[in-house]
């Protein structure tokens, strides 16, 4: 069936390789889904007009394989590329499965772990560059500690800080068109984990050799795990001009991280999402980092309705934006005193004279009306489809 939510390419939607992949392994309970190969993950991505993929070095590299394994590896890949038409934007390197980073990767107390782990970023970045990645993730699932009497947290972040200036260097040396982009998590599968939240890592950022070369794609489920706004920590990054990449999906707030299908849980949060993207012209790939349900036999119908998801959300987005009481109420609200704006926006001895000698009428200001109950009431209808 093909109808006006069926993707396009020019919507750039990509997928993470490993949410194909993912075979419904959790702590309690074994596979329930049989491997598929990346061959067949791409196939199904591309004749769904997936634009691109992100993967890890070792979901198409086996871990420890030899340099004319890993040239074989990536051989086979940018054929494979070639052949469908899919792009990889996105690539990251697993620094969390094998036990060797039990303790940590950029963080662990013995640095020849730390340096093992930034040896492994720079192959990764070798491979990024063949295949065309623009962007680098860094995703600190182990970064971090149940035992805080183990690690000072301000030397762990100048571990951390260490290999990102020292890997921004190895990219400028080599000319690769790569930036890097920091992905905040709060938990899971650490006790606690290094930069939590969006904010953090924009705090982190600044502190870097290279900031112009780094930003962060923060994931929804992880926002919903610290119990923050979606909208507002995305907004945050994108203020900032440090929105590299999205990871979307959903979760139910304040649990373990359950990377569900985005919109599955909470389509205000979500329509909110997709409206900060459209408002502010993110052009930039629309990536999904969920996981189909353990119970499904397959990814497609995951697949397909994410991109869906997203569609009649970007639909609903034009309807609230175009709706005429819609923006009669915004209208209302953001209309009142135009003598005031920019009035103070810029610094000035006058302008400071002025504010100072300006006289408010305050009972007028604290009673005006904010229709705000008959404003939320028109996104829910619109939301519901009544309207
Ligand atoms: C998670 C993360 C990961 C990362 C991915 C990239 O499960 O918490 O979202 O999926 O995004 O591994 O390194
Ligand atoms: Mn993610």
């Amino acid at each position: 069936m093909s109808d006006k939510y069926t993707p396009k390419k020019t919507d750039k939607f990509a997928f993470g390789i490993w949410c194909i992949q993912n075979r419904g392994r959790d702590p309690f309970g074994d596979v329930t889904r049989p491997e598929r190969s990346v061959r067949e993950c791409l196939e199904g991505l591309a004749k769904r007009n997936v634009y691109a993929f992100e993967f890890h070095d070792n979901d198409i590299i086996p871990f420890g394989a030899s340099a004319a394994e890993r040239d074989r590896c990536i051989r086979e890949l940018r054929k494979l590329m070639d052949d469908l038409g899919i792009k990889a934007t996105v690539i990251t390197t697993n620094l969390f499965y094998h036990p060797i980073f039990k303790d940590g990767a950029f963080t662990s107390t013995d640095p020849a772990i730390r340096a093992f782990a930034t040896q492994k970023v720079m192959q990764c970045l070798d491979v990024g560059h063949e295949v065309g990645a623009e962007v680098y993730v860094f995703w600190g699932g182990r970064e971090g500690t149940e035992v805080d009497a183990s690690k000072d947290p301000i030397t762990a972040n100048g571990y951390f800080r260490d290999a990102v200036n020292f890997l921004c260097e190895y990219v400028l040396d080599n000319g690769y068109n790569i930036k890097f982009s920091i992905e905040p998590k709060p938990n899971e599968p650490r006790g606690d984990l290094y930069l939590p939240t969006v904010g953090s890592v924009l705090a982190f950022i600044q502190t870097l050799d290279h900031p112009e070369m780094v930003g962060t794609n923060p994931e929804v489920a992880h926002i919903k795990m610290a119990g923050l706004n979606v909208y507002h920590e995305f907004a945050q990054a994108l203020d900032a001009g440090k929105l590299l990449d999205v990871h979307l999906n959903d979760q139910k707030p304040l649990r373990y991280d359950q990377d569900l299908t985005f919109a599955s849980e909470n389509l205000k949060e979500a329509f909110f999402l997709v409206k900060l993207l459209v408002d502010h012209n993110y052009d930039r790939t629309i990536g999904f980092d969920a996981h189909p349900y353990r119970t499904e036999a397959d990814p497609w119908d995951f697949v397909e309705r994410n991109m869906r998801n997203y569609l009649i959300l970007k639909e609903k987005v034009q309807r609230f934006n175009e709706d005429r009481e819609v923006q009669d109420l915004l209208r209302e609200i953001h209309g009142v005193h135009p003598e005031w704006v920019g009035a103070f926006t810029k610094y000035s001895k006058d302008a400071a004279q002025r504010l100072k000698q300006a006289q408010f009428d305050v009972e007028a200001l604290t009673n005006r009306r904010l229709p705000y109950e008959r404003l939320d009431q028109l996104l829910t209808e619109i939301l519901l489809g009544v309207r």
